[in-house]
């Protein structure tokens, strides 16, 4: 509870990689914001019809990557985290999960 994984500036467009190195799948899932995906495995080409648009959560099966661009606003606290997190309630629970400020 206590650990920053990450400080993320206020207002700037950054692009996130995002990779599962394992084999079993994730759907990472980002609290305070919303993200486009624009890659999935290296290319734009393999971004479903239903990816496009502004998401919150991304489906990654066992050894897939994806780029997304993402950007923080409206509101900062370089103490207070907000988290990331996989989405699967028994992944979650168990820990699997990041903190990150808005600075
Ligand atoms: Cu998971």
């Amino acid at each position: 509870m206590s650990r920053i994984d990450e400080e993320i500036p206020l207002d700037q467009i950054e692009i996130w990689e995002v990779t599962n190195s394992m084999m079993i799948d994730h759907n990472f899932h980002i609290h305070a914001t919303h993200f486009m995906i624009i890659e999935r495995n290296g290319s734009s080409a393999n971004v479903a019809k239903n990816e496009k648009g502004y998401k919150d959560t991304v489906y990654l099966k066992g050894g897939e990557s994806v780029k997304f661009i993402v950007k923080m606003t409206d509101y900062k606290d370089s103490e207070v985290p907000y988290m990331y997190h996989c989405h699967f309630l028994e992944h979650e629970d168990r820990g699997m999960m990041g903190q990150f400020t808005v600075v």
